[in-house]
């Protein structure tokens, strides 16, 4: 098959300055996976998909807005470019701008990044840098100094970002032949609701795809949109979405009200209990990328939503390698037994 880069394949609808020089690591194409069991769990009679953004090339949605700002920023001659992270937006600008040839500098929030994105971020050739403060604190310099500085600046505050991450939108819509009834997803700066809501509107207009109703997630240790006030201590065990002052938070509420959708906040708990029912389901993904299933679940258990006969599409953010003491925390340990078949045989069939 042949694989266009996301903004070719999708050029009439992501809007690029004529300057962007394509740099790509053929991002995109992510499948729906049906999941049918935890369907079945929540009353059955219901379409249910995980759009596994994990399967991109540095594990996250992050990489189909980064294709289009790292495109951008090189085309018009940035030699550096600059973001605040939880961790994958680290690994994916720090990609792209290594394959652009360009110098990648983010900044992470102390001691709260999963090993898998730091090592990416590493990995890639960033220049990483621990601030003793939070994601907020993060971004708030990485701002700064890019509007002192010619660094480009790389967070979904760029716009191009967000014109990379609606192609998301666009591959449902082509895979379902229509727009789900359903979109759920979980809600951290703020920029991937905006980006698919963004999304499912323009395709609309061109393709009558229709609009899903959306359904964001936040931890409640970190729901900033929920309780309608920064946080200055966001905690939750989803690292990634640890954030209290949503950069798009006015239009991740916007997306959710003029969608017919709404944001809530699941525990930590029902993140980890998602997470689990995911991977026996074949689909392993980080925590907070359980979230915005781990939302649906809550709303269809305490009977706020009917999901009878409707097409829902989980979207599934980050691979799980990238969080994986997670898995060392909260899970057994491997069984231990001597390298002899008998004691082999007394474990597994005794
Ligand atoms: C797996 O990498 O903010 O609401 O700095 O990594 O668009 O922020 C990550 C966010 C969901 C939330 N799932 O998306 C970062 C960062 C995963 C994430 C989100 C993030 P936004």
């Amino acid at each position: 098959m042949n694989r266009f880069p996301l903004i070719q394949r999708y050029s009439i609808f992501v809007d690029l300055p004529e300057h962007s020089r394509l740099i790509t690591l053929s991002e995109g194409y992510t499948p729906l996976i049906p999941l049918p069991h935890i369907a079945n769990h929540l009353g059955g009679s219901f379409h249910l998909y995980a759009k596994y953004e994990g399967l991109n090339p540095t594990g996250s949605f992050k990489d189909r807005g980064m294709t289009a700002a790292i495109s951008e920023a090189v085309g018009r001659g940035a030699q550096t470019v600059i973001c605040a992270s939880t961790g994958n937006t680290a690994a994916s600008a720090a990609a792209y701008a290594s394959r652009a040839g360009q110098k990648a500098v983010v900044l992470i929030p102390e001691g709260k990044v999963a090993a898998g994105k730091l090592a990416g971020a590493v990995a890639y050739g960033a220049q990483v840098i621990q601030i003793a403060g939070s994601f907020d604190d993060a971004l708030r310099m990485v701002v700064q100094i890019s509007e002192r500085h010619p660094i480009a600046l790389v967070n979904s505050l760029n716009p191009y970002r967000l014109e990379g991450q609606k192609t998301a939108a666009f591959e449902i819509c082509d895979e379902l032949g229509k727009a789900p009834d359903w979109l759920c997803l979980p809600v951290g700066n703020a920029g991937n609701i905006t980006a698919y809501w963004m999304g499912f509107k323009q395709y609309h207009e061109y393709k009558a795809t229709g609009f899903p109703h959306i359904l964001g997630v936040q931890a409640a240790g970190s729901a900033p949109l929920v309780l309608g006030h920064p946080i200055d201590h966001p905690e939750t065990i989803a690292t990634a979405i640890r954030i209290g002052r949503p950069a798009r938070g006015e239009q991740a509420l916007q997306a959710a009200e003029e969608s017919g959708g709404k944001i809530i906040a699941v525990s930590d708990q029902q993140i980890l209990e998602m997470q689990r029912a995911l991977a026996s389901e074949g689909v392993w993904v980080e925590p907070a990328s359980a979230a915005g299933l781990a939302g649906l679940a809550d709303e269809i258990q305490k009977g706020k939503f009917d999901p009878k006969g409707k097409c829902i599409v989980a979207v599934c953010t980050g691979h799980g390698l990238k969080d994986p003491d997670i898995i060392a925390k909260s899970m057994p340990a491997p069984q231990r037994i001597p390298a002899e078949i008998d004691a082999l045989e007394d474990l597994i069939l005794g």
